[in-house]
C-alpha cells in the first residue's frame, strides 16, 4: 500500500433515552472491533492506522469530531438487531462530513438481515466473521472488485446490487485464534462496568453444537463450532486487563475434552481471574466432576438456557435438555457454589397466569437466586422469522431486546400488561424475602438490595416510556 491508510471502526451509540431494557447488568468493550482491529494491525502493522470509537461511551457529537480529526478513508460499523436504527445514524452522519469515505457495516444483524442496510450511505454490507476485512479495505480503498469476496454486498438500487459469493464459505476461516490487543479499547476502561467491576470479553469459541429453534448462534457459524486451543484460551484471559472476566462463547464446554485441559491449564497457571460464561444444562448434568474443577480454575457465574418450566416446550424448542437435566444442572452449580443465571423464556402466548407459575417454580422448585426472563423474540435469520417476515419488517428493531412484544405478532397480553408482568417476575423472584425464605445460607450481600431495587426502577421506568415511544 502506498498511502498510509486510515481506518475507524465504530460502536453506534444506545437510545440517549436508554429505551432498551436489560437484562444483562451493565456494558462491555467491544469484542468484536477489538477484534477486527487487532486483525487490521497484523496484516498491514503500521500502514494502516486503526481506532475504535465506541459511541455508547462518548459525548453526543464524538462521531463529528473523529471524522474531522482523523479524516478516515473508511469506517467500519458494527450491531445487533436492536443497533440497527444508529448504525444508519452513523452512516449518515459520515456521509454528511466526509461524503468520500467508505462506510462498511457488519456484524450479528448485517449478517442475518442484510436488507436493513440497503440505503445509499453505506457503500459495503460484510455477512459472516469478517476476516476478509483486510482484503475489503484494499478493495474499497482502491479498486471496489467486491464480487470475489465471499459475503460482501454492493447495494446500489433494487436493480443494481452486486453480491459476492455466498457468506458461509468464510466461516472455516473464522477469526477465533486472534488474541485481541486490548489496549485498543482501554480509553473505555472505566466506563464499561458490569455487575459493579470492569469485566473484559474473552472469546474462546463461535457456534454451538445445539439446535434450538430461537437461536441464531448457530444458524450463523452454519452448524459449525470451532475454538481456540486450550492454550489460546488461557492466554487471551490472562492477557485481559481486569480479573473479571466474562466469555462471550454460544456454549463454552460443550467440548468436554477441551474444558478439562482448559480448566487444568488455569489451575496450573495459578490463574487468579473470577470467571463467568455460558453453558447447556445436559453438559453440566452429565460433567459434575467437570464443574468442581471450573470452579476451582475461577469459575463463578454461569448463564444456563432452561429455557421452559414443562417438557412439550422444551421439545418445542428443540433443545436438547429436559426438565430434570435442568434441576441436576441447577443441583451441581449449587453444589459446586458456582452461581446459576437460568434463563427462561417467556413466550407472547402465555397468559399471566402462566407467567406467574413460571416465577413461582424458578423460585421454589428450582431455587434458582438469579433467574434472568427473557421475552422469546424472533431474531432474524430463524425459521420464524421468514414465516412473518411481512410483519417483521415493520417493527422498530429496537424492540428486539429480548425483554419486548413485537406488536402485530399474536399475544396474549398488551405491551404493557407484559412488560408489567416480565418486570413482576424480576420484583418478585429478586426480593430480598423470597431469597430468605427459600435459601437463608445463600441470601446476598445486604448491600446489593438497594442496587436491586434502583436497577429495577430503571428498567420500569425505561419500559413505560419505551411503551408509550411506540404506541
Ligand atoms: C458478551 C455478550 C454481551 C455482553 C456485552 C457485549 C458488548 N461488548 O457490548 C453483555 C452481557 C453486556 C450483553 C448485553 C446484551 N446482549 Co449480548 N451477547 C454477548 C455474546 C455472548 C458475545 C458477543 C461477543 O463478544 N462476540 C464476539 C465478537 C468477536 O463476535 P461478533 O460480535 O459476532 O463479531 C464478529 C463478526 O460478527 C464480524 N463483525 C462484527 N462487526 C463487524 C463489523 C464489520 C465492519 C465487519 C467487516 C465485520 C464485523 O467480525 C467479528 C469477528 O469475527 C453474544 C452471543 C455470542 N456468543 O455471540 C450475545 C448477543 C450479541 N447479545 C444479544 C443481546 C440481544 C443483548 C442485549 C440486547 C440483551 C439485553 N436486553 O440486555 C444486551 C445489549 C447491551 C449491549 N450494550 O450490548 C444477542 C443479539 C441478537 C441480535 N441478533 O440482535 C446475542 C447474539 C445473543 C443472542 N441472544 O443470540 N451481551
Ligand atoms: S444451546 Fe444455547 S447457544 Fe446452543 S443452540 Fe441452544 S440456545 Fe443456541
Amino acid at each position: 500500500m502506498a498511502k498510509k491508510k486510515k481506518v475507524l471502526l465504530v460502536q453506534p451509540r444506545r437510545d440517549k433515552k436508554a429505551e432498551m431494557i436489560s437484562i444483562t447488568f451493565g456494558e462491555m468493550p467491544s469484542q468484536a472491533l477489538r477484534v477486527l482491529a487487532t486483525l487490521i494491525q497484523k496484516t498491514f502493522g503500521k500502514d494502516v492506522d486503526v481506532r475504535i470509537l465506541d459511541l455508547r461511551f462518548e459525548k453526543p457529537n464524538a462521531l463529528a469530531k473523529a471524522l474531522i480529526a482523523f479524516k478516515p478513508d473508511l469506517v467500519g460499523v458494527t450491531g445487533i438487531t436492536i443497533d440497527q436504527p444508529f448504525v444508519l445514524e452513523v452512516a449518515r452522519t459520515t456521509k454528511v462530513i466526509l461524503p468520500r469515505v467508505k462506510v462498511v457495516v457488519g456484524g450479528h444483524h448485517a449478517t442475518m438481515l442484510p436488507e436493513d442496510y440497503f440505503v445509499p450511505e453505506i457503500d459495503l454490507i460484510v455477512q459472516g466473521p469478517g476476516q476478509l476485512f483486510p482484503q475489503i479495505i484494499e478493495e474499497l480503498t482502491e479498486k471496489m472488485n467486491f464480487h470475489k469476496i465471499p459475503g460482501t454486498i454492493v447495494w446500489k438500487n433494487e436493480d443494481d446490487i452486486v453480491r459476492g459469493s455466498d457468506w458461509k464459505e468464510n466461516i472455516p476461516g473464522t477469526p477465533i485464534h486472534i488474541i485481541p490487543d486490548y489496549s485498543l479499547t482501554k480509553q473505555y476502561k472505566w466506563k464499561t462496568w458490569f455487575m459493579g467491576h470492569h469485566v473484559e470479553v474473552v472469546n474462546t469459541s463461535c457456534g454451538c453444537g445445539g439446535r434450538c429453534s430461537f437461536c441464531v448462534l448457530w444458524r450463523e457459524m452454519n452448524g459449525q463450532r470451532l475454538a481456540k486451543t486450550p492454550e489460546e484460551a488461557v492466554r487471551a484471559i490472562l492477557l485481559a486487563p481486569s480479573n473479571q472476566i466474562f466469555l462471550g462463547d454460544p456454549n463454552s464446554f460443550e467440548d468436554v475434552g477441551w474444558s478439562y485441559e482448559f480448566a487444568r491449564l488455569l489451575i496450573d497457571g495459578k490463574s487468579k481471574k473470577i470467571l463467568e460464561g455460558y453453558c447447556d444444562a445436559v453438559t453440566i448434568a452429565k460433567n459434575p466432576y467437570l464443574f468442581e474443577l471450573l470452579y476451582r480454575a475461577g469459575f463463578r457465574r454461569l448463564t444456563v438456557g432452561l429455557e421452559a418450566i414443562d417438557e412439550a416446550r422444551l421439545k418445542g424448542f428443540n433443545k436438547r435438555t429436559t426438565l430434570e437435566s435442568n434441576k441436576e444442572a441447577i443441583e451441581i452449580l449449587r453444589k459446586c457454589k458456582i452461581e446459576c443465571f437460568g434463563h427462561i423464556l417467556i413466550s407472547p402466548l402465555y397468559s399471566k397466569e402462566e407467567i406467574r407459575a413460571i416465577g413461582k417454580y424458578s423460585c421454589e422448585v428450582l431455587g434458582l437466586r438469579r433467574p434472568i426472563y427473557t421475552a422469546e423474540t424472533i431474531f432474524p435469520g430463524t425459521p420464524d422469522w421468514k414465516k412473518y417476515w411481512e410483519i417483521l419488517m415493520q417493527v422498530d428493531r429496537r424492540l428486539f431486546d429480548l425483554a419486548h412484544l413485537i406488536p402485530g405478532m399474536s399475544c396474549e397480553l398488551s405491551s404493557q400488561d407484559f412488560l408489567d408482568e416480565l418486570i413482576r417476575l424480576y420484583k418478585k423472584n429478586y426480593s430480598f424475602f423470597r431469597w430468605l425464605v427459600n435459601d437463608k445460607k445463600r441470601v446476598p450481600p445486604l448491600w446489593t438490595i438497594p442496587l436491586m431495587k434502583l436497577w429495577l426502577r430503571e428498567q420500569d421506568r425505561r419500559g413505560k416510556r419505551f411503551c408509550r415511544s411506540i404506541r
